[in-house]
């Protein structure tokens, strides 16, 4: 049945995506099991956990960031549509036209024009140009990428502004007539955009950096183990990862920096500085009740919702799992084709398509050269398991025959 409905959307040459038209062409790769997940809004539904999670960030920034006259400062928005423009999504953002996260093979797109935003920084620039100098934008964002237990093609992130004035940053400081936010003849280096000031620059990586430790600490518990780790973002200068200890593994939640001073001007706040931060919710929310596995979000399971039935977003919950069913495993082997238009994102997609939430994980095992055609093999391990019960190993090679089948047809392999 999944099949088909791909085959309405090739044929039609539109597509209603909640509630809109949208004119399709040969950038169209959204699939229908994407489509069919726009509008869950899991961050806002009540008692899930990714919406107790939501709440409490909100709670945070609400708490730390007052106006004089106690109100909060940071606004909200938590229900802007996912569907952008490439404009909002790369060109906004200072993404250069030949940056990787553009193509086709990463992102959702509609149409040449038109995408799955690929995370919730594509309404930044709007934002600010509307005036803002404090807002958080929490939405569900869309990519193609590796298929395991911590990605998934659709997650929910959390991104952050603040914007300052040279006096609202040196207020505390004696002599600050003397400190500026611009600095006119610099250049940029590892510590600051050519623009700026180091001082104001320190004095915002400072506001941001503890900003973030402590909603870690708020989150996870004063004892929680953080690392900076140095990154790069083409719409921020300096750039940082925070990465969490967890299970002995570090586990990059965010991404942040100081933003670049280019998308100020752009917007018309160019007497500002600003910081800006995204990051993943499923990570952190994985972490902090203990759910093994990033599709269980998706779940309408009553043995997962009901565990977070809790009025209390700050309520210490640990996710039990019902039972753990056993996993099948087949593996794939094809011979790629010849003209260099394979993807391994194309073939996950097709995998995710026909298999749906009961693909795990997919790995490529193998890949290998035949020493006298030169033609590529490229071999995948396909665990296939429910989450609800336990998987029938001749259903599931009906579904890897399926497979097989999809992917000869349209990404012209040929099965070994
Ligand atoms: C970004 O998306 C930047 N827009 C973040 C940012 C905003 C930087 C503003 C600077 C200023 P990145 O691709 O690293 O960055 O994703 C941010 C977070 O989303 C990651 O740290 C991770 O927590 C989460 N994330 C990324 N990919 C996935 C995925 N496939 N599944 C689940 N979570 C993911
Ligand atoms: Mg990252």
């Amino acid at each position: 049945r999944r099949v088909s409905v791909a085959a309405n959307v090739d044929k039609s040459n539109e597509l209603m995506l909640l509630g809109q038209k949208y004119a399709t062409d040969d950038w169209t790769n959204v699939m229908p099991n994407v489509i069919a997940k726009l509008g869950r809004n899991l961050h806002v539904q009540q008692n899930h956990p990714l919406s107790h999670l939501r709440q409490r960030i909100v709670n945070y920034f609400y708490g730390q960031f007052r106006s004089k006259s106690g109100t909060p400062s940071f606004s909200v928005y938590d229900n802007i549509c996912p569907i952008v423009t490439v404009e909002q999504n790369f060109d906004s953002l200072l993404v250069p036209k030949d940056h990787p996260s553009r193509k086709k093979t990463d992102c959702y797109f509609i149409n040449q024009d038109t995408l799955l935003r690929a995370h919730t920084t594509a309404h930044q620039a709007e934002l600010i140009s509307m005036g803002l100098n404090n807002f958080l934008v929490i939405g569900d964002v869309y990519r193609r990428d590796e298929i395991d237990r911590t990605h998934y093609s659709i997650f929910h992130q959390v991104d952050a502004v603040r914007l300052r004035t040279s006096q609202e940053i040196f207020r505390n400081v004696n002599d600050s007539e003397n400190l500026k936010l611009f600095e006119h003849r610099g250049i940029e280096n590892a510590d600051k955009q050519a623009c700026h000031s180091l001082e104001a620059v320190k004095v915002m990586e400072q506001e941001l950096k503890s900003t973030l430790t402590s909603l870690a600490q708020a989150i996870f518990g004063k004892d929680v183990q953080c690392r900076w780790v140095d990154q790069y973002f083409p719409f921020t200068h300096p750039s940082w990862e925070l990465e969490i200890l967890h299970n002995d593994n570090w586990l990059e939640i965010l991404g942040c920096g100081i933003m670049r001073q280019e998308i100020l001007q752009k917007s018309g706040a160019m007497d500002r500085i600003g910081w800006a931060f995204g990051l993943g919710l499923e990570r952190l929310a994985m972490r902090l009740y203990n759910i093994p596995d990033i599709r269980l979000f998706w779940s309408n399971d009553a043995g997962f919702l009901n565990q977070f039935k809790v009025d209390n977003p700050n309520a210490h919950i640990q996710y039990k799992p019902i039972s753990i069913y056993p996993p099948c495993i087949n593996d794939i082997s094809f011979w790629l084709p010849e003209d260099g238009s394979y993807s391994s994102h194309d073939f996950y997609d097709i995998v995710r398509e026909i298999g749906g939430d009961i693909i795990e994980q997919i790995s490529l095992k193998d890949e290998f050269i035949h020493p006298n055609t030169k033609k590529t093999s490229h071999c995948y391990s396909i665990v296939y398991r429910h989450m609800e019960r336990t998987l029938i190993q001749k259903v599931v090679n009906k579904i890897h025959d399926q497979i097989a089948k999809a992917a000869t047809a349209k990404l012209n392999v040929v099965i070994r």
